[in-house]
């Protein structure tokens, strides 16, 4: 499905396989320069010597919250770690790269300074999801519902060329997101950029109706706790949601 040449196609489906069964269950490969032309500095992905190399941004859908949440029901320490689900996302997929040819790079979505990766960019290059014009990562299938975790470069031949082009999922965000992302903005104005997190937290029901206000992959929206988890990071309100779903087992 990949189009890739092998060794690289063993190695994506072995990592399919792990990051699947941890509920990460988007991958998507690219030529690691297709992203490296589109950023600079620390921004880059190691390229092994060569831009043709395999990049893959892995990603999940909703289908991530139940097996999140059975692996804090199986292991309660994850839940007093600072971030869980970080520590969920680093602990699965970098078992999930254990056995795959080395020398390969991993970054994290969540990792800041030198480690910053621009996902969105990212995964648009890629071909996994369209950057909007709100700031929103737009997969044909599941909409803005799709949540970028890391990003991986090896020594092995990528696809083949050109990057693919990705069209506009929605057809335009005029009349749809764009004025909720202006509202959401608006809000957010007298904020500086530090603390355009916290805004995000006070005022996250606007942040929201500018997923909610689009189009695209509706059907495939976050339930309640994941929203809430997502948006907030509270780790009170995560026990809860597993205590709730350990009584619906
Ligand atoms: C910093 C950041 C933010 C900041 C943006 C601050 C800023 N503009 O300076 C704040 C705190 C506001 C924010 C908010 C949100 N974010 Co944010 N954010 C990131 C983060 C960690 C880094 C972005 C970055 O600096 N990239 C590097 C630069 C060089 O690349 P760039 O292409 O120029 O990146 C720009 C865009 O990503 C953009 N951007 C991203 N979010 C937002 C939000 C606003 C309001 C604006 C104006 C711009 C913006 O700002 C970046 C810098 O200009 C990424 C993860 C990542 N590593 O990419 C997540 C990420 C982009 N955020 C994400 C999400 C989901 C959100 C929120 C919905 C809240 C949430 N966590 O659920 C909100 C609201 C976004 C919306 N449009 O509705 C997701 C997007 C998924 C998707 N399907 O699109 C990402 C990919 C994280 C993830 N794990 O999936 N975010």
């Amino acid at each position: 499905m990949s189009g890739l040449p092998e060794p690289s196609a063993s190695a994506l489906a072995e990592l399919r396989r792990g990051c699947e069964a941890a509920g990460f269950d988007l991958l998507q490969p690219l030529q690691v320069g297709w992203y490296n032309a589109a950023v600079s500095g620390s921004l880059r992905l190691e390229d092994f010597g060569s831009p043709q190399h395999l990049a893959v941004v892995i990603a999940n859908t909703r289908a991530l919250w139940p097996t999140f949440l059975a692996a804090l029901r199986a292991e309660p320490e994850l839940l007093a770690a600072p971030h869980p689900l970080y520590r969920y996302t680093e602990r699965t997929i970098s078992a999930a790269c254990a056995g795959l040819p080395q020398p390969l790079s991993l970054r994290w979505s969540h990792a800041g300074g030198t480690g910053l990766v621009a996902m969105q960019r990212l995964a648009h290059v890629a071909g996994l999801a369209y950057l909007s014009e709100s700031q929103l990562s737009v997969h044909p299938l599941y909409g803005p519902w799709i949540g970028l975790r890391a990003a991986l470069s090896f020594a092995l031949p990528g696809p083949s060329g050109p990057a693919p082009e990705l069209p506009q999922p929605c057809g335009s965000c005029a009349g749809q997101c764009r004025p909720a992302f202006e509202r959401a903005l608006g809000s957010a104005r007298a904020a500086s950029s530090a603390g355009l997190q916290q805004n995000v937290e006070q005022n996250w029901q606007l942040w929201l109706a500018c997923r909610d206000a689009c189009s695209t992959g509706r059907a495939h929206r976050y339930g309640d706790d994941q929203i809430r988890y997502h948006y907030l990071k509270d780790r009170q309100q995560l026990r809860q949601a597993c205590l709730a779903s350990s009584a619906s087992d």
